[in-house]
């Protein structure tokens, strides 16, 4: 098998709800256009996946107040004040024009709809990382090696996301220009604690496809 066959790519959580597109919810400068470089992305893959933050409207974890934002809920599986977003039947909900839809992935996650979980990561259903969403035993069962990881937002869903497929075992390579940052400060962070857990970040896929 050659080594595309042994690759997956991973677009995480590319949906309008962290873009311009949705102020209200979670903006992430830039993130509206991701699209053409995920689909460049994918073409370095077999095996294409996706998620979705999918939540309810009244979770433990919203608060409108922006003052809250990224701050300690004291809730252990749902860490963190957020604007409510990705509302499951909303514009926010839905993924960025130009993406396949959920139905054309070859494996798709749907995550945060229980109303007291707010996962970042697209591997398991919990923070404490117990409950599988089942992508990481379809990737072992389809033979995949290598997993090329972009998408929103680099610091928070894309960051634990790739470090939960690291301590897999599969080969993680997380494409800088396919993903956008809530914050400078957080997306440091979340650089230093992906390298330490062996995860690659490049900075284009054009270095990527050029490599084999
Ligand atoms: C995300 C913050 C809150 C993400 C999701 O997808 O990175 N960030 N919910």
């Amino acid at each position: 098998m050659t080594m595309k066959n042994k690759t997956a790519t991973f677009d995480v959580d590319a949906q309008k709800g962290f873009t311009n597109i949705c102020p209200k919810e979670l903006p992430v400068p830039g993130g509206e256009t991701l699209a053409p470089v995920l689909n460049a992305m994918a073409d370095l893959g077999r095996f294409r996946v996706g998620s979705k933050d999918a939540h309810g409207p009244a979770p433990a974890w919203a608060s409108a107040d922006r003052a809250l934002m990224a701050t300690p809920t004291g809730l252990a599986e749902a860490p963190l004040y957020w604007p409510s977003h990705c509302v499951v039947g909303t514009e926010g909900f839905e993924l960025l024009d130009g993406l396949p839809k959920p139905q054309d992935y070859q494996a798709f996650v749907f995550k945060g709809l229980e109303p007291g979980l707010h996962p970042f990561g697209a591997c398991y259903h919990d923070v404490s990382e117990r409950l599988s969403t089942g992508v990481i035993e379809v990737l072992k069962v389809e033979g995949i090696e290598r997993v090329i990881v972009g998408g929103l937002a680099f610091d928070f869903c894309v960051k634990d996301t790739a470090i939960q497929l690291a301590k897999a075992g599969f080969e993680v390579i997380v494409v800088r220009e396919a993903c956008r940052a809530i914050a400078d400060e957080s997306a440091a962070a979340a650089t230093q604690a992906m390298l330490a857990a062996g995860v690659e970040i490049v900075e284009t896929v054009k270095e990527l496809s050029e490599r084999n």
